[in-house]
């Protein structure tokens, strides 16, 4: 099994020898060769790159024309001729002796090893607690808005190995952000493995990480869902909800109008009506290929789903008012919070 280790640099230059030697350390009982990705780093990091080849099995490729994180990584994986690839950062951050565990998860089976920061024996070094949150919170909405990865605990991980098989021939999108969550959306895997590590401290160099990231990080997140086809679910979702609205207007009037019923109990079986009518094309359109539970579990979880929307509907309704918001625009937060609770909950429980 020869494996290639894909690093993708800017301006690292002061982190490459200890990088190297670490590596080649590490994996002295491998065939392995060192793929450096450059973009033409101002403090020549290609330069010292090429110069210290004379030592290591190091390949750099220095680039002009592209730049950006995941279209280096792309362009590694074209270069590297190994059986198994390993990215990881330069800064030392990801350490060096963490890949023979990548490697003997991938040779126990695994399709994809992530060296990751949130299992059992993971971490991280000597982050405020803010820095912490925010990871945790970016790493929430991706498992949530990606059903497929909901089981992993660090789909952003940058640090990581594959079979070469997983990324042959598909089509990775290199203005993507996390490249490791676009490998698990889009390549081709049976089996992922999390292995426990902690991300240190930047050894030498400056943070390429900025104020934009976490912008980006949604952009990347939105066009996967897209990709997968979870963000026309969220739109027929959105379309049976609007319908759902006509229900139950509509047999609130004929009951009061026509049945002569009491206004305030009609809006009883209205609403079931429409709940309903809801489950009924959600069932049959929206999440059509996904019914895996039987029917009275998904009419159960339909209706609890129904009934927790309404109730944080209600809270942060009452709650926005009692803050001083307009009523309206209070209703109007609700609404939207309660469409969304609604509607991951029976992405991942109704029709999960
Ligand atoms: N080729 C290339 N490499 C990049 C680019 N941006 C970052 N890198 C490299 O990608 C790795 C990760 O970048 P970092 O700046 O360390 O990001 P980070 O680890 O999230 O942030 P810190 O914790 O502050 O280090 C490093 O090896 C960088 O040199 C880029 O645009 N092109
Ligand atoms: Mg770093």
């Amino acid at each position: 099994m020869k494996v290639s280790v894909i690093v993708p640099t800017y301006n690292e230059r002061d982190n490459l020898e200890e990088l190297f030697a670490r590596i080649s350390n590490a994996l002295k009982e491998y065939d392995y060769e060192i793929i450096v990705v450059d973009d033409d780093s101002p403090d020549g990091t290609w330069e010292f790159a090429q110069q210290l080849s004379d030592r290591y099995p190091v390949k750099v490729i220095r680039r002009t024309e592209e730049k950006g994180l995941s279209s280096a990584v792309i362009r590694g994986f074209k270069e590297a001729t190994g059986d198994v690839f390993v990215v990881m950062d330069a800064d030392l951050q990801h350490p060096p002796e963490v890949i023979p565990d990548l490697l003997r998860a991938i040779e126990s089976g695994a399709d994809i090893a992530i060296a990751s920061r949130y299992v059992p024996g993971g971490g991280v070094k000597n982050w405020y607690w803010y820095r912490k949150l925010i990871s945790k919170g970016a790493i929430m909405i991706g498992r949530l808005a990606l059903p497929k990865i909901r089981d992993i605990k660090d789909p952003v991980s940058g640090f990581f190995a594959l079979r070469r098989e997983v990324v042959e021939g598909v089509e990775l999108n290199p203005i993507g952000f996390k490249i490791l969550m676009e490998v698990l959306i889009k390549g081709r895997y049976n089996r992922v493995v999390e292995v426990p590590f902690t991300f240190g401290l930047r050894k030498a160099g400056e943070s390429k990480l900025s104020g934009k990231t976490m912008v980006k990080y949604i952009k990347h997140v939105y066009r996967l869902m897209r990709w997968e086809g979870e963000l026309d679910r969220l739109i027929k979702f959105t379309l049976v909800g609007l319908s759902g609205v006509l229900v139950n207007e509509g047999f609130l009037w004929a009951f009061v109008n026509f049945l002569g019923w009491d206004k305030i109990f009609a809006n009883i079986p209205a609403t079931e009506l429409a709940i309903l009518n809801n489950f009924t094309w959600n069932d049959l359109w929206t999440f059509r290929d996904l019914k895996k539970n039987p029917l009275w579990r998904r009419l159960l979880t339909f209706h609890i789903a129904a009934l927790t929307g309404a109730l944080v509907q209600w809270v942060i309704y009452a709650g926005l008012v009692y803050l001083g918001l307009h009523y309206l625009v209070s209703n109007l937060i609700g609404i939207v919070v309660s469409f969304i609770v609604r509607f991951l909950v029976n992405r991942h429980v109704t029709w999960g």
